[in-house]
């Protein structure tokens, strides 16, 4: 049984952070409507959903991918580089609590959730504005006893490594070359996003499905020829605060 830990829309999510993205206004119902139709979709590809109400005073407070790295072992509370985001965390901790021993990244340490994609024993680390060395060396070592090796890599033109590559198949990754390079990883099979889609890499692997937001086709197709089919969700509200799908959720085998 897979777990899925989430929270509603705040109604000031129109005051985000954002970082490549220009400030457009967000319509806050239909941001509510479209992180529904998300729960849902987790729902149906198995996952047990748990529903946190908003913290309408932090903006963000709906990206709980960023507060938390959730290993089998362990959960690592992260301490988010945009300070604006660093008192999120403390009640995904209250949920957390009970299903993993905690840990934390300490001062000066930043790392944000949207920067880690674990693939098997291996825990890749973007080192993004939002994620310091130090906080990377922190994960690695409150990890490397339960036998992960933390590998940090170089990106640019996107706020987390999760903007730029995640793994769509048991192997296999979706990348955008432009703000990531693919010999970051060797010995995967790489599938590139389609050149006039650079946000749509982001992908969420729940169990053995996939969840891709519905507005990138092309590069959908792509995937469809590779034998990788998804279950899409529209998330053009949470787009626009630069969010897409990892983002909305912490997801743990338990
Ligand atoms: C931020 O800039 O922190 C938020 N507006 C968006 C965070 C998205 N998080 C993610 O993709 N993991």
């Amino acid at each position: 049984m897979l777990t899925a830990i989430t929270r509603d829309v705040s109604a000031s999510l129109g005051n985000c952070e954002l970082s490549f993205v220009p400030r457009v206004d967000i319509d806050p119902e239909l941001a509510h409507e479209q992180h529904e139709s998300y729960r849902r979709a987790l729902a149906e590809m198995g996952c047990r959903v748990i529903a946190m109400p908003a913290e309408d005073h932090l903006p963000d407070a709906v990206f709980v991918e960023d507060v938390a790295v959730v290993l089998d072992e362990l959960a690592v509370l992260t301490r988010p580089g945009a300070t604006s985001r660093q008192s999120e965390g403390a009640s995904v901790a209250s949920i957390l609590i009970e299903y993993r021993p905690l840990r934390s990244i300490e001062a000066p340490g930043t790392l944000e959730g949207g920067d880690v994609m674990r693939v098997g024993r291996v825990i890749y680390v973007g080192q993004s504005a939002r994620t310091n060395t130090s906080g990377i060396e922190q994960l690695a070592n409150l990890v490397s006893g339960h036998g992960y090796t933390v590998q940090a890599v170089p990106m640019r033109g996107c706020l987390h490594l999760k903007s730029a590559v995640t793994l769509v198949a048991d192997n296999t990754l979706l990348l955008n070359p432009d703000w990531v390079d693919r010999e970051n990883f060797p010995g995967f099979r790489i599938i590139e996003v389609d050149p006039d889609e650079p946000h749509a890499a982001n992908t969420l692997r729940v169990g053995t499905g996939v969840i891709h937001p519905s507005c990138f086709p092309r590069t959908q197709q792509r995937l469809a020829q590779a034998g990788i089919g998804v279950t899409t969700v529209d998330v053009s509200e949470l787009q626009k605060a630069e969010g897409a799908v990892t983002c909305c959720s912490l997801i743990l085998g338990a």
